[in-house]
């Protein structure tokens, strides 16, 4: 099949708000320095809902959707070392060139080097590789891993070991990364601390984990979901809230039950009242808050600055703040 177009089945998404429709599509080859990509297993990020219900500004229609995928390498385009035909891969909707201001520096990792036409939806050279008749089909976040084929940047594969079992791996193309990074990277917790962390979905649970495993004492849960508060509390939350409980405001009952407020917060609800009670349950001089999830197209946060005078720190994280391919495979921190 190599240099040859792919027919296949995907899942288009046509227009906001309607159904994924499963279409026969045309998969060109890959071009110079990209992958084409056999997607086997899949998994479901609130992130590919968000973006089908319009909410995203950079959404394209008609796109095929989804970013959280375990694949096997098909063929490869002109110039490709670093993955060959037969290599197990998670396509990561942030790159890693190894060559940028951003790649070369320790404190991020949000390689930009092909994020302006990953937002509109084509390959860097401008085109798209899927077609239905000749026309095209956007690609989603560099990745589009609702197709059974799927073209991607090579930048934006991370090689995975050759017994990795693809069903579970795909967790990693978002949300668990998300989740643990936030914790190991983003905001280091320590041995000791006090975690909390608001929306029990993948990515807060994958949090929840983190912090045990970093050795946080409390992890508090919450959900207004109290069907998922079994499952925080086996991977290791010591308390879990409904914030409907109470009729004052959550940051309110956080910081009376612990004195101050806690070491670390975490939004994973994209939620941005979520995220203002996040920052303002966390601890006076020192507290950190991170946002997670991805908030709908005009909604913005806000809190007192005194807030931030007073020692809270405020920030964000994406895709936990791993540098994609260098972090994946035998020297992972996360695998
Ligand atoms: N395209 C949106 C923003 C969407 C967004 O924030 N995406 C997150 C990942 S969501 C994973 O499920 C992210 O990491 N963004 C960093 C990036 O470079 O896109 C908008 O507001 O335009
Ligand atoms: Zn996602």
């Amino acid at each position: 099949t190599a240099g040859k177009p792919i027919t296949c089945k995907a899942a288009v998404a046509w227009e906001p708000n309607k159904p994924l429709s499963v279409e026969t599509v045309e998969v060109a080859p890959p071009k110079a320095n990209e992958v084409r990509l056999k997607v086997i297993a899949n998994a479901l990020c609130h992130t590919d809902i968000y973006t089908l219900e319009g909410q995203d500004p950079e959404g394209k229609f008609p796109s095929i959707l989804g970013h959280e995928a375990g694949c096997i390498v098909e063929s490869v385009g002109e110039g490709v070392t670093s993955v060959k035909p037969g290599d197990k891969v998670i396509p990561c909707y942030t790159p890693e060139c190894g060559d940028c201001l951003f790649c070369h520096s320790e404190k991020t990792n949000l390689c930009p080097t092909i994020r302006s036409t990953q937002g509109q939806g084509v390959m860097p050279d401008g085109t798209t590789r899927f077609s239905i008749n000749g026309e095209p089909i956007y690609h989603f976040m560099g990745c589009s891993t609702f197709s059974e084929y799927t073209v991607v940047a090579d930048i934006s594969c991370a090689k995975i070991p050759d017994d990795a079992p693809l069903d579970v791996m795909c967790l990693f193309g978002c949300g668990v990364t998300t989740g643990l990074g936030a914790v190991f990277n983003t905001c280091k917790v320590e041995p000791g601390s006090s975690v909390a962390v608001w929306g029990l979905g993948a990515v807060g649970l994958a949090v929840i984990q983190a912090a045990k495993k970093a050795g946080a004492s409390r992890i508090f849960a919450l959900d207004t979901n109290t069907s998922k508060f079994s499952m925080a509390e086996k991977l290791g939350a010591t308390d879990c809230v409904n914030p409907n409980d109470f009729d004052q405001p959550i940051q309110q009952v956080l910081v009376e039950k612990t004195g101050w407020g806690i070491d670390y917060t975490f939004d994973a609800t994209g939620n941005t009242d979520v995220m203002r009670a996040a920052l303002e349950s966390s601890h006076r001089g020192w507290g950190k808050s991170c946002v997670i999830g991805v908030a709908a197209a005009g909604h913005e946060i806000s809190t007192r600055p005194f807030q931030l005078v007073t020692g809270r720190w405020w920030g964000g994280t994406a895709f936990g703040g791993y540098k994609s391919r260098s972090e994946y495979g035998g020297e992972s921190t996360i695998v």
